[in-house]
């Protein structure tokens, strides 16, 4: 096994769950608790439960998905409470947190200070809910917003990241989670509204927002690994980061690592394969790091070379 730490908290290995997929009930977190999964991230929460938006809000597509899920969850004060039940997993336990106001991610957030959760995982790039822009897209909030929570704190928290795609705004943002302190960041979320056609039907494939979701899967892996590795680039070296978006394979984490991530979370392959992905992509690393000599992430951690 290849041991990692995310904000100083160990990892048995580098692989476990995305926010997001099958996470968001006692039985779905059960589940992870007794998968390999090397942590168990719990669905974004909001201050009250959600729906989440109307069915159909997720699609497999060829080389991914498609979802506008909406936020459904039961609220943060269950996700509070389920946290001492997972505690004998002997796992790290990851609340993410995705209040619809500044005033409900404090309170949310203050409420985690006395939790038995080991990190909190800041969602600052949900995509579909209607009416609230990716916080993450504006500078300005993210800044603001960053400074009230990290004051509050006392877990190590992190934030999810929207998808960058231009230098300028990467150096913006990495600018405001190095002033931050912000302990570890994830990217990337799904790539926002995105647009796949049923050309039999000549319809869209999902029905919140007219068809607009976020894609995940083999598609947005570049834009993935880019987004990693710029950030490795920018940001204060105590800044860990947790690399996700089209991870299906044992190469896959080693790409993320060598861009500089020092775990990586599964979300669409989570949905398609259920928990069995996390055992074979794992076989799969720890075979690829002993045929290349590699015995710690370390040794490939962001040593990445260019031409
Ligand atoms: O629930 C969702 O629709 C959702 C969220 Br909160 C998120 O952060 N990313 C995503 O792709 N879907």
């Amino acid at each position: 096994m290849l041991k990692t730490t995310v904000a100083g908290i160990e990892l048995e290995h580098p692989i476990f769950n995305a926010a997001g997929p099958l996470d968001a009930t006692l039985e779905e977190l059960t589940v992870l608790g007794e998968s390999h999964a090397a942590a168990i991230t719990m669905k974004s929460c909001t201050l009250e439960a959600r729906e989440g938006n109307p069915e159909p809000r997720y699609q497999d597509i060829p080389h991914g998905s498609l979802n506008s899920m909406g936020l459904p969850n039961l609220g943060y004060k269950k996700y509070i409470a389920f946290a001492p039940l997972l505690k004998k997993y002997n796992k790290p336990i990851i609340a993410s947190v995705s209040g619809l106001s500044l005033e409900d991610n404090l309170t949310i957030i203050q409420a985690l200070n006395d939790a038995p959760v080991d990190l909190i995982e800041f969602n600052l790039s949900c995509p579909n809910v209607i009416g609230k822009p990716q916080m993450g897209y504006d500078p300005e909030q993210t800044d603001d917003v960053l400074g009230k929570i990290m004051h509050i704190t006392k877990k190590p928290l992190g934030v999810k990241l929207p998808p960058y795609f231009d230098f300028v705004h990467f150096e913006q943002i990495a600018a405001i989670l190095n002033r931050n302190n912000v302990r570890f960041v994830t990217c990337i979320n799904a790539i926002g509204n995105a647009l796949v056609i049923d050309p039999e039907k000549e319809q869209v494939i999902i029905r919140p927002k007219n068809g607009f979701g976020g894609l995940g899967g083999a598609y947005v892996k570049p834009t993935a690994l880019a987004n990693v590795r710029k950030f490795s680039e920018l940001l204060n070296p105590t800044i860990d980061i947790v690399g996700v978006g089209g991870i299906s394979s044992g190469t896959d984490v080693f790409e993320f690592i060598l861009a500089g991530a020092t775990a990586v979370q599964i979300g669409t392959t989570f949905m398609k394969e259920k928990h069995g992905c996390f055992e074979r992509i794992e076989r799969e690393f720890n075979e690829l790091m002993a045929k290349k000599g590699y015995e710690t992430i370390e040794d490939v951690k962001g040593n990445l070379k260019t031409l």
